[in-house]
């Protein structure tokens, strides 16, 4: 007989919505190590957490761009924190309410201690904008890991999917990312049984924060803030471009 392996769905089991907070003030207060999905307006993230949790509606997914606009928590087997944020890049929003949302997008980066890494999703149709490079600096400046997602790729044929997954590969790979672009599909399900193994082993590895060497400079995380508040300058964009 075939028994499922506990490794297949590591996210199975409870996950709840807990808060949608907008500022540090409403985060819950749980230390639980936490991932974050971060990316363009509209480019799945709300889809890919569903996925990855096998839930289909707990996070609300639309075909209208700026559906989340709160940050949103998510508490999965009472032990760790998903986080689905609003999308940044929406230009049918109003510029207020939008530099809102960039304001507590980047509250939110530099405040949270227990963030493992951040999931930077990028719509594998259109590949990496200067609004993702901008989020790239801003995650550099706060010496927050990221992992590179691409979205939707069941929306382009094998020919088309291979050359731009091979161009994003390369954009990304002198930005420091956690890995290779990994390529998704919330529609599909492909990619994301990795995809989850990643998730997993980033949510239950050694705390960095408690595992540095005592001489070496305390994590950015969670120490004063050291970037300029979101959006950052351009200048500091170019140079994410630049990083090593
Ligand atoms: N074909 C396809 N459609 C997808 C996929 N992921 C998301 N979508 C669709 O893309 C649209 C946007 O998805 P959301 O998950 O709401 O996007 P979001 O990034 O959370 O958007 P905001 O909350 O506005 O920032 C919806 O119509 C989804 O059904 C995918 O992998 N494949
Ligand atoms: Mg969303």
């Amino acid at each position: 007989m075939h028994l499922p392996s506990p490794r297949a769905e590591p996210f199975a089991g409870e996950a709840t919505f807990v808060t949608g907070a907008d500022h540090p003030g409403s985060y819950p207060p749980e230390p639980f190590p936490e991932v974050a999905f971060v990316g363009r307006s509209n480019v799945g993230k709300s889809a890919l957490l569903n996925r990855l949790l096998n839930r289909r509606k707990l996070a609300r997914v639309s075909r209208t761009p700026g559906c989340t606009r709160r940050i949103n928590f998510f508490r999965v087997k009472d032990r760790w924190w998903f986080v689905d944020l609003p999308g940044y890049g929406f230009a049918q929003v109003a510029a207020a309410e939008s530099r809102q949302w960039d304001k507590s997008i980047g509250a939110y980066l530099r405040s949270r201690t227990d963030l493992r890494a951040v999931i930077l999703l990028i719509d594998l149709r259109r590949g990496i904008l200067d609004m993702d490079r901008t989020m790239i600096a801003l995650l550099h400046a706060q010496a927050i890991p990221f992992l590179p997602v691409a979205t939707k790729v069941d929306k382009l044929n094998r020919r088309d999917r291979d050359r731009n997954l091979g161009q994003l590969r390369r954009d990304l790979s002198r930005l420091s990312p956690l890995g290779p672009v990994a390529p998704s599909s919330a529609l599909s399900g492909e990619g994301i049984a990795p995809l989850q193994q990643r998730l997993l082993e980033l949510l239950t590895a050694a705390d960095p924060a408690t595992t540095e060497p005592a001489t070496t400079e305390p994590a950015a995380l969670g120490g004063p803030a050291t970037a300029s508040p979101f959006p950052i300058s351009p200048d500091a964009a170019a140079a994410a471009g630049k990083a090593p």
